[in-house]
């Protein structure tokens, strides 16, 4: 029985809602660890954790600690005032990430919109590009967002098919492609935004060395290397920052997701002193960004990081999932790849879309999701055992098992119809 028909929310959801989504047939009511309930109570093992949103994984004690202690005390007040919480948050986020200060904001987008604002400033006052003429480099294949400016850069035409006209002073090269970086600066370059494992392409991870090669060629043509670690950030790929893979300092860092403990919307730009120094007051701002709750929860998240070395077990687990999917040697897998728990596995047209693949999931309790059509994400909370990825992968052999079956059925009466 399709629960999600017969629910009235999902009918008011389709009546009065924007169809900006097309969500999968389930319809949740509880969350806990690893663990989502729909709302006939079936469980189901959370494999895609809210596009990492969710890396604690559901309602953590300690964040739920955090997140009702201070909204009893103080909620949000505005930045028109010092709070009691944003001075520990933003120096926290410093020492964990090694960079010289932060700009807190809510949303992904809005930390990179600020990062685009920031390489300008600083490309006009420091860099000395004549005003207006700034020019920042993306990669192609990228995904930072969907403000008008942020999709202007996008590959992909859906996302800017209809919302033009959009921002001038953005161009894109080939992602992972260090040569095509270099001949495509010219001295009005100020910066190039890159996400070091890109996440919507399909988990794009560059050839090894890449972010090196990235970090030495910004440095000496004088331009920002901007990190987007919005999804790879907070130790999703097995590193507090995927950068860390290679030993790289970005001078500029978007972080979100994660870093709001799986609960509200926090995020951050993160720069050198120089850069940052460009926002004088009055320069830059948001209603509730720095605000005391986004920051007790932020601050509890990084702390939980550390202490429950959640990085470590990305890596561990994250090479352990990747060796079961690998080991399965399925037919109908065309590639696993990613790093720590950012895995996406190809699956091979010919046998299904990657969205028929969820949706089999669903049936054996596994929630995920696809992205461009042939890849399965694989993004769980960081505090998946090994037994419940066994169960997750037991789960994706069934069901591949199953559609190679349907697609040899489907081969064998189609041939059968031509030859009759
Ligand atoms: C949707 C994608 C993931 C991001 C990176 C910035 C942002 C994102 C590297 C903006 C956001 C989200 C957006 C969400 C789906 C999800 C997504 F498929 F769209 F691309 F994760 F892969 N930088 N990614 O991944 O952060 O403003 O959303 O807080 O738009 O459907 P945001």
């Amino acid at each position: 029985m399709n629960t999600t028909t017969l629910n009235p929310a999902v009918a008011q959801e389709n009546r009065f809602g924007a169809h900006n989504y097309h969500p999968l047939p389930v319809v949740l009511a509880r969350g806990e660890g690893v663990y989502l309930f729909d709302t006939a109570g079936r469980r189901y093992l959370d494999m895609m954790s809210a596009y990492s949103a969710v890396s604690f994984g559901h309602g953590h004690p300690a964040l739920i600690r955090a997140l009702t202690e201070q909204a009893q005390r103080l909620a949000v007040c505005s930045r028109a005032f010092h709070t009691d919480q944003l001075g520990p948050f933003l120096a926290k986020l410093c020492e964990v990430t090694g960079m010289h200060s932060a700009l807190p904001m809510n949303t992904g987008a809005e930390a990179v919109e600020t990062a685009v604002k920031a390489a300008r400033k600083w490309a006009y006052k420091v860099k000395g590009v004549p005003s207006g003429q700034a020019h920042i480099l993306v990669a192609a294949g990228n995904f930072a967002g969907r403000t008008t400016t942020i999709i202007g850069f996008s590959s992909e035409a859906q996302y800017r098919d209809g919302f033009g006209p959009f921002t001038p002073g953005f161009s894109s090269v080939p992602f992972g492609d260090a040569a095509a970086l270099e001949a495509a600066i010219t001295p009005h370059t100020a910066a190039f935004l890159v996400e070091p494992v890109q996440g919507e392409a399909g988990i794009i991870v560059p050839p090894a060395g890449y972010l090196k090669a990235v970090r030495d060629i910004c440095t000496r043509h004088n331009v920002l290397m901007i990190a987007d670690e919005v999804q790879s950030g907070l130790g999703r790929t097995g590193k507090t920052l995927a950068c860390d893979h290679e030993g790289v300092r970005p001078d500029g860092l978007t972080l979100g997701k994660a870093l709001g403990g799986g609960l509200l919307p926090v995020s951050a730009f993160l720069a050198r002193a120089d850069v940052m120094a460009q926002f004088t007051p009055g320069d830059h701002g948001s209603t509730f960004g720095g605000n005391p709750l986004a920051a007790a929860v932020g601050l509890a998240a990084l702390n939980m990081l550390e202490t429950e070395n959640l990085a470590d077990l990305a890596l561990a687990q994250g090479d352990y999932l990747m060796t079961e999917l690998r080991r399965m040697n399925h037919p109908a897998v065309v590639e696993v790849r990613g790093k720590g728990l950012l895995i996406g596995i190809e699956i091979d047209p010919a046998v299904a879309s990657a969205r028929t693949v969820c949706e089999a999931l669903i049936h054996e309790g596994v929630l995920t999701k696809d992205t461009h059509h042939t890849v399965v994400r694989l993004a769980p909370p960081l505090t998946i055992s090994r037994a419940q990825i066994d169960v997750a992968v037991a789960a994706l052999r069934k069901v591949l098992d199953g559609l190679m079956n349907r697609s040899k059925t489907m081969d064998r009466s189609l041939t059968a119809s031509l030859q009759a």
